[in-house]
């Protein structure tokens, strides 16, 4: 696929099916073809990187053991599938990932047969493949099942609920654990400790090395493994291994082994299928294997922008500071300032800016894991003693903690602040990730303040509003950067449920919320050239609404527009008309223009945005539309 690339035996695999002619042994081959692949693509567009690299060995060893897509593999999350992706017939579209109208960067059923359960949420793979498994069992057949979990989804505890019920149902299934000691960052997975005492001991080393010379020097290794394994299930592994835990569960456990040999691995995985109930393959990566630069990067170059392959460096994007570092820095002044506030995180504390804070004051940042239900009750928790917890959480994570959040936080009117970055659609990782539903979902919860900052200041100004006021309060704000504020040192406390008007017209008021804040500005200016007066209110809040302002706008204007980068269904234009609607104003024309009733694929947001008519440009046109004007091409040619 690209010039630098030579990957000849790569060049032959459509599917897995040409992967299972080849001799095993050509499959060491066939892995370092897709690492070169893999590194000069993404090195192009950028995506997820170093998960990847960790598993091509195990995505080889799968494809090729199993008969799939007959056989299922379900893998968790799906950042870390692109080897997967890469031999399962997307190799020709894969310089299109994540792009607009290109393949997804995560695993998506419409894609392809071989991706069997849609992700990019974490800890779903093991609930998934048992009701896969159950449902064959009623269906009568007679395929494999796999799940491909990280030690960092094993952090989240939907995967225990799963493992629990597999336990009970004793489905024939397999549940490979992808165990690299790595979530995006360093995992805090506590049993991991335990592993590795374990495989630290010389007993435990002294036993595997004597169990594995045997294997290597016998020619049938199936039939070593096999009594290598009676030899386990004998009682020895149970004071040996790390399997306890998972036998407890009721899981028949193998490993740890390696995860980059792929000729054991495909032996492995020939020889467990065959074993009946559930079976755990513990298997150790190296997340960036085989790719110095990511080998070396703190965090396994995780997640990239397009990189130079010798360096294994981005260049540096300049302009204004993102939406995550204002927040991050305007929490840890306030975490220094008042020793009451603490900041939790679910395994995101790059992604939310909370590093900043571990860095800064340790003894008040805590990283719960990918948990998000329990960083929320244990937010609660800490409410109850007086704290001021900030749980900062992307938008679309915090859909696991709905109850939570009414539950535990809000019913007990618990003073806990959500700091919901990624409101809004947030490009490249598309609709497992868009940060689409938050203000229809928190709105419905009495008692909870929602606001939206148009820029960076005033996302400075609610944090600090947020930790001043009692009870639940959200404030959710955009991926990317701000509008490119000059800061102003300090911290304004915001009228709660106060609006501005930021600018005077007298044709069409445009009510907006955050990110989409500034494109209404905008579309007001090219409204004005157009000859349409527009009237542009920032509404800060979304709940408690200004309700003065509104009465005040329904008496001066005919046409409303809402804007916001949230569904259209339940979101900020919902409560607007909601509350019109109790007011009767029969001539009063309104239009909601938000985000559709759809999921909005994968794109960069400006892309995204402008499709949806939610740039500067669709703004106007929709407030044209409203008001019966067309919009002229002059206007059109300004945009
Ligand atoms: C519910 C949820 N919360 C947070 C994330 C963000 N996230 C994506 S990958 C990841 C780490 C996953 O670690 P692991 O399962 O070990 O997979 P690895 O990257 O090591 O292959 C996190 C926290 C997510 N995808 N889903």
């Amino acid at each position: 696929m690209t010039d630098s690339s030579h990957t000849p035996l790569l060049d032959t695999i459509d599917d897995p099916s040409d992967i299972r002619k080849l001799d095993v042994a050509e499959l060491r081959q066939l892995c370092a073809d897709i690492r070169t692949f893999l590194i000069d693509s993404v090195a192009r567009t950028g995506g997820h990187l170093g998960a990847g690299l960790g598993t091509v060995e195990l995505a080889v060893a799968l494809h090729y053991a199993f008969q799939t897509p007959e056989d299922k593999i379900i893998w968790d999350v799906g950042h870390q599938a692109y080897p997967h992706k890469i031999i399962t017939g997307r190799k020709d579209r894969f310089h299109t990932i994540r792009q607009y109208g290109g393949i997804s960067g995560f695993l998506k059923r419409k894609e392809s047969p071989y991706d069997v359960f849609g992700a990019g949420h974490a800890t779903t793979s093991i609930s998934a493949a048992l009701g896969v498994a159950a449902a064959r069992d009623f269906s009568g057949e007679d395929y494999r099942v796999v799940s491909v979990i990280g030690d960092g989804a094993m952090t989240g505890g939907m995967a225990y609920e799963a493992m629990n019920n597999c336990g009970l149902l004793k489905k024939n299934m397999i549940v490979v654990l992808n165990d690299n000691n790595m979530s995006i960052a360093p995992n805090v997975w506590a049993i991991s400790n335990y592993f590795n005492e374990i495989i630290a001991s010389p007993t435990y080393n002294r036993f595997r090395a004597n169990i594995w010379d045997l294997a290597g020097k016998l020619d049938h290794l199936g039939d070593r493994l096999r009594r290598v394994a009676a030899r386990l299930e004998g009682g020895i592994k149970s004071v040996l291994t790390p399997g306890m835990l998972f036998e407890a569960l009721g899981f028949r456990y193998f490993g740890p082994i390696s995860g980059h040999n792929v000729v054991t691995l495909t032996k492995i995985f020939e020889e467990v299928q065959e074993w009946s109930g559930p079976v755990l393959v513990h298997v150790i990566t190296q997340k960036g294997k085989g790719y110095e630069p990511a080998e070396k990067d703190g965090m396994n170059l995780h997640g990239v922008s397009p990189f130079d392959k010798i360096t294994g460096k981005s260049p540096k994007s300049g302009g204004a500071q993102s939406y995550t570092g204002v927040f991050a820095d305007a929490l840890v002044e306030i975490v220094k300032s008042n020793e009451k506030v603490v900041g939790i995180t679910a395994a995101m504390s790059t992604g939310t800016g909370l590093d900043k804070l571990q860095r800064e004051v340790p003894e008040k940042y805590f990283d719960v894991g990918i948990a998000e239900q329990h960083a929320v009750t244990f937010a609660a928790g800490m409410a109850t003693e007086g704290y001021i917890p900030v749980a900062a959480i992307y938008s679309t994570f915090l859909q696991r903690a709905f109850d939570q959040v009414i539950h535990d936080v809000a019913i007990q009117d618990l003073h806990v602040v959500f700091a919901i970055d990624r409101g809004g659609l947030v490009g490249a990782d598309g609709p497992t990730h868009h940060g689409a539903y938050d203000l229809s979902y928190l709105r419905m919860i009495p008692g909870m303040v929602i606001m939206a900052p148009a820029d960076e200041q005033e996302l400075r100004d609610m944090l600090y509003t947020a930790v001043e006021l009692k009870g639940p309060v959200a404030l959710r704000y955009p991926r990317g950067s701000g509008v490119g504020l000059e800061l102003r040192g300090g911290f304004e406390m915001l009228p709660v449920g106060k609006g501005v008007t930021l600018r005077k017209g007298s044709d069409v008021a445009i009510l907006a919320v955050g990110s989409m804040v500034a494109n209404a500005g905008k579309a007001a200016e090219l409204l004005a050239n157009g000859g349409v007066n527009a009237e542009v209110i920032n509404m800060r809040f979304i709940k408690p609404l200004d309700t003065a302002l509104l009465d005040e706008v329904a008496s001066r204007f005919k046409h409303v527009i809402t804007v916001e980068d949230n569904a259209v269904l339940g979101g900020f234009g919902s409560a607007v008309a909601e509350y019109y609607a109790q007011k009767h104003l029969p001539d009063l024309r309104m239009k909601i223009h938000g985000l559709p009733d759809d999921y909005i694929e994968h794109g960069s947001q400006s892309e995204l945005y402008r499709s949806l008519g939610l740039d500067a440009l669709g703004i106007a046109r929709t407030a044209g539309e409203l008001m019966g004007v067309t919009i002229s091409a002059t206007i059109e040619n300004l945009a």
